[in-house]
């Protein structure tokens, strides 16, 4: 089998996305475990928006999680994200696509940006103001949303896939960001995005993300490898941040 590199921080749900599909599909990946803001020259090559995860093999260099998803997918069909019929593959990547946008504009950008990114890379203060709106609308208006599409049991369709994972990962870093959702306002989500994140191929995770979550991003890389943790022997990442591309 072709060797898989992957370009990502363990603690980027959309990175997580990626490893929770490779884990499910069971390839055998190693990491090179960048925040995208210390990301080199040669990051900015592969990945013209400096954003992770970006896929390396002998065959392709790509970004975007639900394009790299996709290409797995491709490659290797089984076992599959996506159910079989035409409707249920279309909402399966509608809420992967719902996931990515909105979830992530409002606990990637708004929620974690603020309680975790703005001091740990920039040094800056979370905005109040900011943080009083995402949790009195904006999270609410998504749980809203997702208590009408979750099920009360088991996965959105028959078998775990990519529109379970695809929501349920920003809720890992909403965890990160001491968010948790309000079971008595929204009990099916709040069990189910617990019991995605319950399952094997998340938990596997879990114990990297912990390790690294207080670990400022220069020492990240160290701490993982005495982990034991898949990393790769090269890395495009740099002591000092610079500004991404794009605001969301
Ligand atoms: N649509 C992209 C979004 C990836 C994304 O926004 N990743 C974040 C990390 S969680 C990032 O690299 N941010 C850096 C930036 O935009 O400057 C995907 O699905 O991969």
């Amino acid at each position: 089998m072709e060797s898989i590199r992957i370009i990502g921080s363990y603690l980027s749900p959309y990175v997580r996305k990626v490893l929770v599909c490779l884990e499910l599909k069971g390839l055998a990946y190693q990491l090179d475990p960048i925040v995208p803001f210390y990301g080199n020259d040669e990051f900015s090559r592969i990945s013209p928006l400096r954003r992770i995860p970006v896929l390396i093999t002998e065959d392709v260099t790509i970004s975007d999680s639900t394009v790299i998803c996709e290409y797995l997918e491709q490659q290797f069909p089984l076992p599959a994200l996506l159910p079989q019929a035409a409707a249920d593959r279309a909402r399966a990547r509608w809420l992967e696509e719902y996931a990515d946008s909105r979830l992530g504009e409002v606990l990637i950008w708004g929620l974690y940006n603020q309680v975790a990114i703005r001091r740990a890379v920039w040094n800056e203060a979370p905005d109040a103001d900011l943080l009083k709106k995402i949790h009195e609308q904006d999270i609410p208006h998504v749980l809203d949303y997702l208590e009408q599409q979750v099920p009360k049991d088991g996965w959105i369709f028959p078998d775990f896939g990519i529109a379970d994972i695809s929501i349920a990962t920003f809720f890992r870093n909403a965890e990160f960001a001491r968010f948790k959702i309000d079971a008595q306002k929204w009990p099916l989500t709040a069990a189910f995005v617990a019991r995605v994140l319950a399952h094997w191929s998340f938990v596997r995770l879990h114990a990297f993300e912990d390790l690294i979550f207080r670990v400022p991003p220069a020492g990240q890389r160290e701490v993982l490898i005495a982990a034991g943790a898949p990393i790769h022997p090269e890395t495009l990442g740099v002591g000092s941040p610079r500004r991404g591309i794009l605001k969301i």
